[in-house]
């Protein structure tokens, strides 16, 4: 169990196409709890495996939409392994997104409301869901990933070269 670094823009490695995993492994399954302890302690609700430097097609997502009595939030992990997106939805919606990767900086993204997912978990049973809402939202997010996009690859030149000044300068005023 490990909290690993966050990669952070502009590191060329969130640019990298991950790879398909072959075969699912403990060391994958340790690398997934590290993955988890470190969304957690972020805390974000998903990371993609090279997010924490490992070009690997993984994912981990907790929402954490539902709370205890208490109000503490009831943990429900999801893993995708090799997870492919069909059927779109033509559709679409806005969701303010944020990214452990670009911290602290948020923008109305659209994409499909509705998605159908097909993906291994981490026993190795294939899955194949319709997805929508946030979990819609947040997957393709993660999807990006695995293809080397951000969220603000979306943004017009304008709006994304403002979150990254903004970026740069909450940056150098914790320096
Ligand atoms: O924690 C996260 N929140 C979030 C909010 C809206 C849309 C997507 C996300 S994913 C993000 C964690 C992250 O960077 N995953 O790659
Ligand atoms: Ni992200």
């Amino acid at each position: 169990m490990a909290i690993l670094p966050i990669v952070e823009v502009p590191d060329p490695r969130l640019r990298l196409i991950s790879e398909p995993v072959a075969e699912v492994t403990d060391e994958l399954r340790d690398l997934i709890a590290d993955m988890f302890d470190t969304m957690y302690d972020a805390p974000g609700i998903g990371l993609a495996a090279i997010q924490v430097g490992v070009p690997k097609r993984l994912i981990v997502m907790d929402l954490q939409e539902n709370q205890d009595e208490d109000g503490k939030p009831i943990r429900e992990p999801r893993v995708f392994i090799n997870p492919e997106i069909l059927d779109p939805a033509e559709e679409q919606s806005v969701y303010t997104e944020g990214c452990l990767s670009i911290p602290e900086q948020f923008a109305d993204v659209e994409r499909p409301a509705r998605c159908r997912v097909r993906w291994l978990d981490e026993n190795g049973a294939a899955h194949d869901e319709l997805f929508e809402g946030l979990l819609a939202t947040c997957i393709q997010h993660e999807m990006d990933h695995l293809q080397g996009i951000v969220f603000i690859d979306h943004l017009s030149r304008l709006k994304r070269d403002m979150i990254l000044k903004k970026l740069n300068k909450a940056r150098r005023a914790a320096a």
